[in-house]
Parts: C-alpha cells; sequence; structure tokens
C-alpha cells in the first residue's frame, strides 16, 4: 500500500520551479548586480561614518591633511554619507530584492530586457548625481532643501534614479496582474501580497519628491525660472519622506514575517495578520509628513495635528508586527524546550547570523520606534527636532532595523543567488554583533547629545564651536567617539566576509544548498477567495486599495498645498558650500 503525500496549508511554501534555466540564470544575475550595486554604495557611504561620530565625539579629522584633499567640508562627507547609504543602498537593495521575490513566489516570467533596462538605468542615474557629489557640486545633504542650490546635473540624476524605481513598480504590478489572471479565484501568496503592496505604498509615496524634483527644482536649477518657494519644496520632500521610511523598513518587515520563523525554527504566526499589516501601511504611510513640519510656518496647527494623528495610526501595524514576530521567535524557542517567562529566549540560536542580524535589527527596533513617536508628538518635538536626537533616532531604524535585516539577507541571498557559499560564520556573526553594538552605543550618545541641545548636522567639534565645550555632555560625546570605532570594525568584518564570498568559486546553482527560506504558518490564508477568512477578503483587492491610499493622501496634502501655492514666494537659490 502507497500513501500520498497529504497536503497541509501549515506547511511552507515551496519555491515554485522554473525550468527554464536561461532565464532563472538571468533573473537572478540581474537581483545579483542590484544588491552588490547596493552594498557598494554602502561601502563608500559607511566609510563617512566614523567621521560624522568622531565629530560628535568632538574630534575634528576633516582638518587633517589627507581629508581635506579627499573631501571640500564635514558637510560634502556628510552628504555623501546621507545620500549613499540612505537613498541609494536602500533603493538598489529594495529594487533587487522586491523584484525577485514575487517573481519567484508567483512562479512567473517576467521581461529580462525591461528588468536590465531598469537596472541599468538606475545606475545611469546614480553615476550621473554622483559627479556633483564628488565635486562638491551638490553638497545639499541628503534632503537637498532649496533655496541651497546645487549643480542642476545632481536633481537630473537623482530624478532618473528614483524614477527607475517606478518602472520596478510597474513590472511588479504587472506581473501580479497576470498572476491574478491566470488564477481567478485564489489568494495571492503572502510574499508576493507583501511585495505588491509595498511597491504601490511607494509610487503614492513617490509622486511628492518626484513633483518636486522634475516640476520645481530641475527648472530652477537650470535658470528656467527665477527661484524656488522653498516651503511648497519641502512640503513634497516630506510628501514621500516619511513614507519612504516605510518603503525601507517593509522590506526588512517581509523578511521578519515570512523568513526569520525559518531561521528561528519556527513559525509564521498569521499569515491574515501580516496582510492586514502591509494594507494598513499602503492606507496610512504617506499622508502624515506633516511631523517634520512642525516648526513651518504658513501650515495650520489643524493639518498639523491631523497628520500628528494619523502619525498615531500608522504605529499600529508596526507594534501588530511586534507582536506576531516576537510569537514567532517564541514559537521557536519553546519547540526547542525553551522554559520560563523569559528563559526561552536563551534557546533560541544566536550564533547563527542569519538569525541574529534581523533579530538585533528588531531590538534595536523597539526604542528606534519609541522614539519616533515621542518625535510625533507635537509637545516633545520642540525639544528634540533638528538636534542629535533625530541621527541618534534613525541610526537605530534605517541604520539598524534595515540595514543589519539587509546584511543578515545577504548571507542566505548571495549563496542562494550565485551558488557560493558564506566563508565564514563567525566572521560573518562578529559583523553583526558589532554593528549591533556600535549603533546602541551611537543612539545612546547622540539621544543624550540631542536633549542637551547639541544640533544635528552641524561640526560642534570645529575649533570656533566653543560653546560646546561649555556644555555637559562629556560622556555622551565619548560615547559617539567609541560608537564610531566599533562601527568601522563592524563594517571591515561585514565588507571582508562579503568580497571573500564573491570573489570564492560557485559551488552550484544555489536552489538548494540555500533556497528562499519560507516559513511553516500556524494560521495560513486559505488559498482560495472562496474559502477566505474576511480579513484575506478585504485586503485582497489591493488595486482598490490602491486607489484609496491616493486619494487619502490628495485629501490630506490638497488643502496644505493649495494654502502654500496661494502664498508661493519665489526666492533665488544660494550657495553655501
Ligand atoms: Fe522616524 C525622523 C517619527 C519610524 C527614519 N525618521 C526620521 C528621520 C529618519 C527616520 C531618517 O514624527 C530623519 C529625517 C530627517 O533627516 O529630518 N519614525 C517616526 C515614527 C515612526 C518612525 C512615529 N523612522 C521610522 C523608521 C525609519 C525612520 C521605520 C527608517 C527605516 N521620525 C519620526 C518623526 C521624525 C522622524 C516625527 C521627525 C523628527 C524631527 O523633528 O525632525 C514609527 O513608524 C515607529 C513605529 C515602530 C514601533 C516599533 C515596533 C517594534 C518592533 C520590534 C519588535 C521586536 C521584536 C524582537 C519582535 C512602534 C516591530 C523581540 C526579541 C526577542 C529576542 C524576543
Ligand atoms: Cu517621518
Amino acid at each position: 500500500m502507497t500513501t500520498s503525500p497529504v497536503f497541509s496549508p501549515n506547511a511552507a511554501r515551496e519555491t515554485p520551479v522554473i525550468s527554464d534555466a536561461a532565464y532563472l540564470g538571468s533573473l537572478k544575475k540581474v537581483t545579483q548586480y542590484y544588491i552588490v550595486t547596493a552594498l557598494l554604495a554602502l561601502l563608500v557611504g559607511t566609510l563617512m561614518g566614523p567621521l560624522q561620530a568622531l565629530n560628535y565625539g568632538g574630534i575634528n579629522v576633516y582638518d587633517t591633511p589627507i581629508l581635506k584633499a579627499l573631501l571640500k567640508s564635514y558637510y560634502q562627507g556628510l552628504s555623501l554619507h546621507g545620500v549613499l547609504n540612505a537613498l541609494v543602498f536602500t533603493q538598489f537593495f529594495i529594487s533587487g530584492w522586491m523584484l525577485y521575490l514575487p517573481a519567484r513566489d508567483l512562479g512567473m516570467r517576467i521581461n529580462m530586457k525591461f528588468a536590465w533596462f531598469t537596472y541599468i538605468l538606475m545606475t545611469a542615474g546614480l553615476l550621473v548625481a554622483a559627479v556633483p557629489l564628488l565635486t562638491n557640486n551638490a553638497t545639499l545633504l541628503y534632503t537637498f532643501y532649496p533655496p541651497m542650490e546645487g549643480s542642476p546635473v545632481f536633481y537630473i540624476g537623482a530624478a532618473v534614479m528614483v524614477g527607475s524605481s517606478l518602472l520596478v513598480v510597474g513590472q511588479v504590478v504587472n506581473m501580479w496582474l497576470r498572476w491574478k489572471r491566470a488564477n481567478p479565484g485564489r489568494v495571492t501568496p503572502l510574499v508576493a501580497f507583501m511585495c505588491v503592496a509595498t511597491w504601490m505604498m511607494w509610487f503614492v509615496a513617490a509622486l511628492g519628491i518626484v513633483t518636486e524634483v522634475v516640476f520645481l527644482l530641475i527648472p530652477w536649477s537650470l535658470g528656467w525660472v527665477a527661484g524656488v518657494d522653498p516651503l511648497i519644496s519641502k512640503t513634497l520632500f516630506w510628501w514621500t519622506g516619511h513614507a519612504i521610511v516605510y518603503f525601507w523598513v517593509l522590506p526588512a518587515y517581509i523578511s521578519w514575517y515570512a523568513f526569520l520563523p525559518k531561521h528561528a525554527g519556527g513559525r509564521i504566526v498569521s499569515e491574515p495578520l501580516a496582510r492586514l499589516t502591509f494594507v494598513l501601511f499602503l492606507l496610512n504611510s504617506t499622508p502624515v509628513g506633516l511631523h517634520h513640519q512642525y516648526a513651518d510656518p504658513n501650515i495650520s496647527n489643524a493639518w498639523k495635528t491631523v497628520h500628528m494623528f494619523l502619525t498615531f495610526l500608522v504605529v499600529i501595524p508596526s507594534l501588530l508586527t511586534a507582536f506576531s514576530v516576537a510569537a514567532s521567535l517564541e514559537d521557536a524557542a519553546r519547540a526547542r524546550g525553551g522554559k520560563g517567562l523569559f528563559g526561552w529566549m536563551t534557546r533560541l540560536p544566536w550564533g547563527k547570523p542569519m538569525f541574529a542580524a534581523p533579530v538585533l535589527a528588531l531590538i534595536s527596533f523597539i526604542l528606534g520606534g519609541a522614539g519616533g513617536v515621542v518625535n510625533a508628538s507635537s509637545t516633545f518635538a520642540p525639544v528634540v527636532h533638528n538636534t542629535a536626537w533625530i541621527p541618534g533616532h534613525f541610526h537605530i531604524t534605517v541604520g539598524t532595523a534595515t540595514t543589519l535585516t539587509f546584511m543578515g539577507i545577504s548571507f542566505w541571498l548571495i549563496p542562494h543567488l550565485t551558488g557560493k557559499r558564506l566563508p565564514s560564520v563567525r566572521l560573518a556573526s562578529a559583523a553583526v554583533w558589532t554593528w549591533f553594538v556600535g549603533m546602541m552605543v551611537f543612539a545612546l550618545g547622540m539621544h543624550w547629545q540631542g536633549l542637551v541641545g547639541v544640533p544635528r548636522r552641524a561640526l560642534v567639534s570645529g575649533a570656533a564651536q566653543n560653546v560646546y565645550k561649555e556644555m555637559p555632555i562629556q560622556i555622551p560625546q565619548m560615547l559617539t567617539a567609541i560608537s564610531g570605532m566599533i562601527l568601522l570594525v563592524s563594517m571591515l568584518l561585514y565588507f571582508y566576509v562579503l568580497f571573500r564570498m564573491l570573489l570564492s568559486r560557485r559551488v552550484d546553482d544555489g536552489e538548494v544548498s540555500s533556497p528562499i527560506p519560507y516559513s511553516e504558518v500556524i494560521s495560513p490564508a486559505s488559498p482560495n477567495l472562496a474559502g477566505a477568512s474576511a480579513l484575506v477578503r478585504y485586503t485582497e483587492p489591493l488595486m482598490a486599495l490602491w486607489g484609496v491610499a491616493l486619494l487619502l493622501v490628495l485629501l490630506m496634502y490638497g488643502p496644505v498645498l493649495a494654502r502654500l501655492f496661494a502664498n508661493a514666494e519665489l526666492v533665488p537659490g544660494w550657495r553655501l558650500y
């Protein structure tokens, strides 16, 4: 007698097989190009990091002869650091990650010519923007607020780079719609669902910055119009600028929900809940940007307050994630015999870098998220706004929650894509733990200095800055300087492991030796809409939800921008560098 395997809805998803080896190879190659370009940007960007940390440690290295030859100023170093890490590293990594995942999850063919074209266009935009950045013609920091003016080449390159990401949106949404047509009545698999929702959110978010750069900054920097209204530009910037932080962190959420349970040895708690989280982010990520502008004139307090409450609402999907991912971890630990209220945590595989990286990232995000709620509260905001507290906040959100998770992903994704092997688990682990410790110490030093009143984006270590010598900041300054050195060690370890891996010999095709780490599920979504719960049915129509997201942001920004346009005042540009 033979028994056929029983299909279990709780089983881990099997990646649909792609039999066309040439196509699969090309898909993997383009993904690898995105990821490696991203990591090269991270390498250059993070090299600048210790310089900024030393500045906030009271040590001015920008005056040393070597740096003077390479960088014109502290501000050029800071601009490179911010643009390369926050804008370039993230966008390239995410474009590769969230193109590859849905293509594999849905088993759909994508047009590889278009995929390569998009990669090349994005890279061309980056290279064009890099020229003025490196030659001190776009020392504008990563927010490039006008009336500070840079070379038009910078704005054009940046527009091409960001615009290319919208082509990826088109390609992924198109692939999903084709899958829907081929599979009527089916529920979109979770990973693809999360990717599509994130790309849709990014499209709604990107409209602000694209409008700003294409219609305001490029014509102005080319001298076609007399001036620019700084407040309109800044408002369009933060339309995108808040939601971009979710564009950076949701790809990490995807790995926390879908893959971390597997690394831990546990299960996804609930697919319907994960879908709800992503729909809440799709709807609510963008209409909150005024929490960056509490101090700005000509925006009414009423609208600032509305955006504040909407910000508090967008915390909810992060809290859902916190509870659900913590439950996955507890499930894993108890399955390995973990006991007690907290004792189970000792049973988690802390020595495994693919596990430790995302979990340490999550731990840092508890503090980063709590700090975010402080920033968003209009009563606290005046205390922390524009102080060193803010870089403290974003180094434990994008700098750790996102970056450390992406490092962890690279330890399995690069072997998966290239068929090579992670050369050293110990060194990879050391990189992960030192990144976590370095960032926690950095965040402590910077939050502390911010509370004392040290401003952000200032050459506080400069010889003329005597005022800081009087402040009680010796201890946090010391912590900040030390953290920069810990992070330098971490970076060297990480890139050593990465390059050794990339330069090693290919062993196989990576499909079996390093598969996509799908996890088992405790509470799965039914594969068919007919049998699915209400939560699954209401979250499935992403096209309609996309429309609602767009409408919401128009409602929450329309009146604010209308008033700004009615009072527009064009001012000429400045070059302060
Ligand atoms: Fe923020 C400024 C508010 C999240 C990044 N933010 C910034 C800037 C950046 C940034 C780059 O309201 C600087 C911009 C500039 O240059 O001016 N932020 C928030 C709020 C959230 C938030 C309310 N931020 C992020 C994320 C970022 C990011 C995510 C990047 C990825 N932020 C602000 C505000 C400002 C701001 C103001 C302007 C400040 C000013 O004055 O200029 C929320 O989304 C946070 C919600 C998150 C949580 C945490 C949930 C915890 C989780 C972890 C669970 C842990 C587990 C591990 C499961 C509530 C999910 C357990 C472990 C075991 C071992 C068991
Ligand atoms: Cu924000």
